[in-house]
């Protein structure tokens, strides 16, 4: 079957973005390229952890035959393929926006520093024209929505982007029954990689079913091609559970999330700072070990990630 161009993975240029060498020349030659957020740097993990986590993914991508890109904004331009110096000021400044779609424009206004989300990264990305991305575990539906309304522009993003993304699960500080019925609402298709049920982060299962169970990273690539060849809007994601030597017991889990939660709640923390208090209050009730399991779980997903662009990258280019 020959394939209509757009398939092909590009890098595009607008005076807005600026690409690394490496990456530009991957995708002038139309390498596989894998996309990795930035906010998992500035607000998801303390230092130096997430720098060298930032680092040991780019590692794992290479070694698997692809690019990476991290993304983030410097001084209000999008950068695609942050340097090891850049790497290393997203992991220590201070002065770092979280950048979903609603704050993308004010930090290019602003010509701020911005670390980008899922929502961001997704955006970015397909400006890009690049196609697989990999994070630790996209935003969700939060507990308790129904009253505060926090659903996090994660979903949205996958809903209107023919972009595949590599997860854990959505965090499970989230309230993931829910969160699935929103990717649903939105049409985005849901693979599990070896397992039958979507993954809850810190533990390997959540319970809940996925649409597809998947073996081999080829068919996520190929249902990557699908939705482009139908012309549908809205990704892919793939849940990879946490390695099983790594993962938490969901009950050990789920009771430092519930008290970090009431927590929150007790000090009115809502908004964009939610998620990094919840995940650094939770990494001090279990003595650092959700942190090793995030690390972890992250670096599998890079793993996978790179895998399946792979496969995308020989699908749409067949020798
Ligand atoms: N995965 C992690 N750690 C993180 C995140 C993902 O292992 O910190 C980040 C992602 O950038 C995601 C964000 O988009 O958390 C969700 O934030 P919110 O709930 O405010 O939308
Ligand atoms: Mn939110």
């Amino acid at each position: 079957m020959k394939l209509p161009k757009r398939h092909v993975e590009k890098v595009l240029f607008y005076p807005w973005i600026r690409y690394s060498k490496e990456v530009e020349q991957a995708g002038l030659e139309d390498k596989p390229i894998v996309a990795l957020e930035s906010t998992i740097i500035s607000h998801g993990m303390p230092y130096p952890m997430n720098r060298d986590t930032a680092l040991a993914l780019e590692a794992i991508v290479r070694s698997e035959g692809a690019v990476p890109a991290t993304i983030g904004m410097i001084d209000g331009q999008i950068v695609v393929g942050l340097s090891r110096e850049e790497i290393e000021s997203f992991s220590t400044r201070k002065d770092i926006k979280k950048v979903s779609r609603r704050d993308l424009p004010i930090v290019m206004a602003r010509k701020e520093w911005g670390a980008m989300t899922v929502s961001g990264t997704i955006i970015a990305m397909s400006m890009a024209g690049i196609r697989v991305f990999a994070t630790g575990g996209i935003g969700g539906v939060h507990r308790g929505a129904e009253e505060t309304w926090d659903v996090s522009r994660d979903l949205y993003e996958l809903g209107s982007h023919n972009v595949l993304v590599v997860c854990a699960g959505a965090k499970a500080i989230l309230d993931l029954p829910k969160t699935l019925e929103v990717l649903e609402s939105q049409g985005v298709s849901v693979l599990s990689y070896r397992s039958p049920t979507f993954a809850s982060f810190y533990s390997r299962s959540s319970g809940l079913p996925v649409d597809l169970e998947f073996d081999d990273p080829e068919i996520a690539a190929r249902v990557l091609m699908a939705r482009i060849e139908l012309g549908l809007t809205g990704g892919v994601l793939v849940s990879n559970p946490c390695p099983v030597e790594m993962a938490m017991d969901p009950k050990e889990a789920e009771t430092a999330i519930q008290t970090a939660v009431a927590d929150a709640k007790q000090r009115k923390i809502h908004g964009k700072s939610l998620t990094p208090y919840l995940l650094s209050e939770i990494t001090k009730l279990t003595g650092g070990s959700s942190l090793e399991t995030n690390i972890a779980l992250v670096e599998n997903n890079a793993r996978l990630a790179a895998k399946i662009a792979v496969c995308y990258a020989k699908a749409v280019r067949p020798e």
